[in-house]
């Protein structure tokens, strides 16, 4: 044999070797070939998905045909072939006039293909433009059943679901770790037609009339002239439109509070915003605000890691989900209901419930659960369907109804609206992701991009041609019917109820229901974000608005910022809503990341560790100086020295000394997020080193106890006594 040949092979086995132990097998999942490091020579049948991913539903959960194609085409065929079917010799060379001549127009497959990759990019969404989606499934309890009639929230019934979580600011490419408001939309296939919940993790919005939402978007996104700050808030043009537009100051306070950072998808409340009307079977309405509540608890990041995230791994928050899912850890979150009573002024406790700037304290009505949400399955293709996939309020279904809030209403124009030029016509519900999993029989024709070929001759109504078809369904086949309601006696106006003129009651109700430490965050945020503005005016203003919430908070900010407080203004009194905040509680530690810095001198140890790790939920990432096998001990390095940064991690391990200043930059930046840190052999030597000792540092020499307590730790997910707060 060739000696090249030996080494060749001798080199194959290690990669397999690495790969299995990096990637072991996951158990029922169909096996698939070992990598080779050779271009295959023989075609060969298309690839399984991998064992997470799914595309569209091709059936419904009672076996209707939701129409999406049985498998989608992929490009792991065994040939090779142009956009029409026919088979390729070649696609690496275009056809010319001899090797070193001009091409040929009539290369057919040069230009198509390059046509095709020409026109790759379809418009990014206006807002909302970075997301990323997961399907899964909904399971209702029946509890809804005396407020709502809607199938889909009955004992047990079993609907799919997609649902797509977004930054709004941020172009598509962007970081998912900014200060932003975050998307939360889902899209349930329900017997009944399709149900759209386009909603965000905060439930207030800085606006109370859609015609507004151009003004607030084009203030958020980057300056006009140089198109900077890509996905940032602290930036004059934004603050010169909250400062003035003080409406908006719920939203902001939200968004500068630890809400605007989270953790992770799975760690984030999402809201419907706006007030809903519920009809229940007998007709009786009541008024409805959706909830939905992570299992995982609400969880945030610290400023200084979002920041730093936003460069070490700006696919943060969607590599979380993905990995999440594919690991087994299926994120879930109840759906809840607040229930208000369909009152002829549409208040509740003196709260306007058609002024989406305003919450419904959990005090006054309680969240009901109605059902549970888990995401299962990663998508199998990114631009099929988290791209594609196109959310409307209007696809309501029988129970669900609007009301006049008249953000709504501008909101049920607009999402129609975007899709025909996002989406290229007026066909965008035909694309698989959006397909309904109920039959559709609509009667619309034509168009870009229209997939069915009708039969019949007659779709208008009424008509005798296709023997009437379709027909319209009666009261018992369950259609959906807007709620006759009467209208008060008005004029047509361009004004808003007086009602929504109060606009600083509910921020001051939420900045009284922090803790002092996430208060601290709320002044640390507005003081970094109007730091960053260059007007004068702009931050005085801003603490004009500030004055009207809370005098510390406004006192705090002016202090950091070294400008004058303004004069006191006369507060009202509130009721704080213990429920607003988001700690104080105790969550389970699925799915978090824990990095363990290795001792290779004590591999036994760290191997007992990992695997505790693991049986607890938690994802174990194993850190060493270099790649590869740590010895004969079976454990390969996830992450070198290098590679690691302590932002990935919940918590940190140290189980070996070591001299590189990247660990201790390590322990230094998880000591100074707050974040759990255990020690045990020579890594204690590491930790105390790098000065980091106090509340939430576990030293000890018994490692499984070290873990124990790092794992109760993370429960409350940081360790806030570390930085005792400035704010009482
Ligand atoms: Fe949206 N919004 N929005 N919005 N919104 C869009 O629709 C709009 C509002 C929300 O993952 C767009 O398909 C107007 C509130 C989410 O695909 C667009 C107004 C809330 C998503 C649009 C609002 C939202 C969008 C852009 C003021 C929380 C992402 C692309 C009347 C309750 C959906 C698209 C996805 C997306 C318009 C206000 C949430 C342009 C005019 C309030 C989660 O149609």
């Amino acid at each position: 044999r060739k000696p090249g040949k030996v080494v060749k092979a001798a080199v194959e086995k290690a990669v397999d070797k690495v790969t299995e132990l990096v990637n072991p097998p996951i158990p029922g999942a169909p096996a698939s070939e070992p990598p080779s490091l050779t271009e295959p020579t023989e075609p060969r049948g298309p690839l399984p998905p991998k064992p997470d991913q799914t595309g569209p539903e091709t059936v419904s959960p009672t076996g209707t045909p939701t129409g999406a194609p049985q498998l989608s085409q992929g490009q792991q065929g065994e040939f090779l072939t142009t956009a029409g079917g026919t088979r390729l010799y070649d696609t690496d060379h275009s056809l010319k006039a001899g090797e070193r001549g001009p091409t040929l127009l009539q290369d057919h497959h040069l230009r198509e293909k390059i046509m095709h990759f020409d026109h790759e990019r379809i418009p990014e969404r206006v807002v909302h433009a970075r997301g990323y989606g997961a399907h899964g499934v909904f399971v209702g309890y029946g509890t809804a059943a005396n407020v709502c009639k809607a199938g889909f929230l009955g004992d047990g019934v079993e609907t799919p679901v997609f649902v797509r979580f977004s930054t709004v600011l941020g172009s598509r490419g962007s970081a998912d770790t900014v200060r932003d408001t975050r998307g939360f939309a889902t899209k349930f296939y329900t017997q009944e037609g399709n149900f759209d919940l386009v909603g965000n993790n905060i439930p207030v919005f800085f606006i109370q009339d859609g015609i507004k939402f151009p003004d607030v978007i084009h203030a958020g996104k980057p300056h006009p002239d140089r198109e900077i700050p890509q996905a940032q808030s602290a930036h004059d043009t934004f603050w010169d439109f909250v400062s003035t537009h003080t409406e908006a100051t719920h939203h902001v306070l939200w968004n500068m509070s630890d809400r605007g950072i989270p953790r992770s998808y799975r760690t984030m409340e999402g809201f419907g915003v706006h007030t809903f009307r519920l009809v229940n079977a007998d007709g009786e309405t009541a008024l409805a605000k959706f909830h939905w509540k992570p299992k995982l608890g609400v969880h945030s990041l610290v400023w200084e890691e979002a920041q730093l995230l936003a460069g070490v791994d700006p696919d943060f928050h969607r590599r979380d989900l993905a990995d999440a899912i594919e690991s087994g850890a299926h994120p879930q979150w109840e759906l809840g209901l607040q229930i208000m009573p369909d009152s002829p002024q549409q208040t509740f406790e003196g709260i306007d419930l058609l002024d989406p700037t305003k919450i419904v304290p959990e005090e006054l009505a309680p969240v009901q659960p109605v059902g549970l949400l888990t995401l299962n399955r990663n998508p199998l293709n990114y631009f099929a369907e988290t791209e594609q996939v196109a959310f409307h309020l209007g696809n309501l279904v029988p129970g669900i109804d609007v009301t006049d809030d008249p953000l709504f209403q501008a909101r049920l124009f607009s999402y129609l609206d975007t899709q025909l030029t996002r989406l290229a016509g007026p066909n965008f519900n035909q694309i698989p992701i959006n397909r309904p999993h109920a039959p559709v029989n609509d009667m619309f024709r034509d168009g870009f991009h229209q997939h069915a070929v009708h039969a019949g001759v007659a779709p208008y109504r009424p008509n005798t041609l296709d023997g009437g078809n379709p027909f319209v369904a009666k009261a018992g086949d369950r259609p959906f019917v807007e709620v006759a309601r009467p209208l008060p006696k008005a004029v047509k106006v361009r004004s808003s109820p007086a009602s929504f003129a109060d606009h600083f009651t509910q921020p001051r109700l939420f900045w009284q229901s922090l803790t002092p430490v996430e208060k601290d965050h709320v002044v640390s945020a507005f003081t970094f974000e109007l730091g960053k503005c260059y007007e004068q005016a702009i931050k005085e203003r801003e603490l004009l608005v500030l004055a009207n919430v809370d005098a510390t908070l406004c006192a705090e900010v002016a202090k950091g910022l070294g400008l004058p407080v303004p004069e006191k203004a006369r507060l009202k009194k509130v009721t704080p809503s213990p429920a607003l905040s988001q700690l104080g509680q105790t969550w389970p530690s699925d799915g978090r990341m824990i990095g363990i810095v290795v001792d290779p001198a004590d591999l036994d140890g760290v191997r007992t560790v990992r695997e505790t790790v693991l049986a607890g939920g938690m994802v174990p990432l194993l850190i060493a100086p270099t790649g590869g096998p740590l010895g004969d001990s079976g454990l390969v390095a996830q992450r070198t020295f290098l590679t690691a940064r302590s932002v990935e991690f919940d918590a940190l391990l140290v189980a070996g000394d070591s001299p590189d200043a990247r660990v201790t930059l390590m322990i230094q930046e998880a000591f100074r997020h707050a974040k759990a840190i255990g020690a045990w052999g020579t890594g204690r030597a590491a930790v105390e080193a790098a000065g980091c000792t106090g509340p939430g540092v576990v030293l000890d020499d018994d490692a499984s106890k070290v873990l124990a307590d790092v794992t109760t730790l993370l429960g409350a997910h940081r360790v806030w006594e570390r930085f005792p707060p400035a704010i009482a």
